[in-house]
């Protein structure tokens, strides 16, 4: 049974595209923001906002939505250009990113921005607050369900490891992670700064259910979702393999521009790059 053949995919990837010129473009009138990683963690965001996620843009506030919590809070520009182009807030405002005044700061703020639901930017964090949402969920006996994106880098942060300890206690089952395994940290390789493999062993001796995809694939995205749906008794994480920069050929698997705006011609050339 293939249901997420053709259209249905080519539309999901267009609007992935369409959040990568935004995410580029935004950065680049800001003069800094963080490319490489809003751009890896691009497709799982649109495939979360655009089908997975039960979610009302007129209603941020609606009180059975599902919750999704940007743990690698550097790459608000893509979660920013996600929420304008679901009708948060107008798409227009994505240029006002890190300005004065402007609702869109350059690490996503709670109550500040329609569609926020956890202040993040530093890191190791996100996961603990899912958790928060999900167990006041199994209290309240509602079913909406908790997403939360967490960065590789990330994980050398030991509140993650509490996080992922406390998710499988208390069986939040209503809880996905997804780990956006770029490889790639601040100033080099994960596996060289401190060594996450064989990560998928520690997520399951967390006692996670496990699953491992291509990550930039809208396809996978979503039956890894619908999996995670179904695992009862135990949270899921969906280990997504990904390129940091993806989509710009001189940004991908590069450290060059984790944290570094582009300049004129490097703008010009990604535009180009991204256009549909
Ligand atoms: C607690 C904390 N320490 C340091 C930083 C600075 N910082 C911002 S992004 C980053 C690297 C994160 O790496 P990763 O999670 O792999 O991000 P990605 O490659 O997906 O952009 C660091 C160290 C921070 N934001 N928070």
């Amino acid at each position: 049974m293939e249901i997420y053949d053709g259209e249905f995919i080519r539309e999901l990837e267009s609007i992935a595209k369409r959040v990568r010129r935004h995410s580029i473009r935004m950065i680049y009138q800001a003069g800094s923001g963080h490319p490489g990683g809003s751009l890896s963690g691009t497709d799982v965001m649109v495939a979360l906002y655009f089908h997975i996620m039960k979610h009302d843009p007129k209603r941020p506030d609606w009180a059975d939505r599902d919750r999704f919590v940007l743990s690698k809070g550097h790459a608000a520009p893509a979660l920013y250009a996600v929420l304008a182009e679901s009708g948060y807030f107008p798409v227009e405002e994505l240029d006002t990113l890190r300005k004065m005044g402007s609702r869109l700061q350059g690490h996503p703020c709670m109550g500040k921005t329609p569609g926020i639901e956890m202040s993040t930017g530093s890191l190791g964090h996100g996961l603990a607050a899912g958790n928060g949402m999900a167990l006041a969920a199994k209290l309240d006996r509602k079913l909406y369900r908790i997403y939360v994106l967490l960065g590789d880098g990330e994980m050398d942060v030991g509140e993650t490891w509490e996080a992922l300890m406390l998710a499988s206690h208390y069986k939040l089952d209503n809880v996905t992670a997804y780990v956006d395994r770029n490889k790639l940290q601040l100033d080099g390789p994960t596996e060289k700064i401190m060594s996450l493999e064989p990560l998928a062993d520690k997520w399951k001796a967390f006692g996670w259910h496990v699953i491992e995809i291509n990550g930039h694939n809208m396809k996978e995205i979503i039956h890894a979702t619908n999996e995670a749906k179904s695992i009862k008794g135990k949270p899921t994480v969906v280990i997504c393999h990904t390129i940091k920069g993806k989509g710009v050929s001189f940004m991908e698997g590069t450290l060059n521009f984790h944290g570094k705006a582009p300049n004129d011609q490097e703008y010009q050339q990604a535009m180009k790059e991204l256009a549909e």
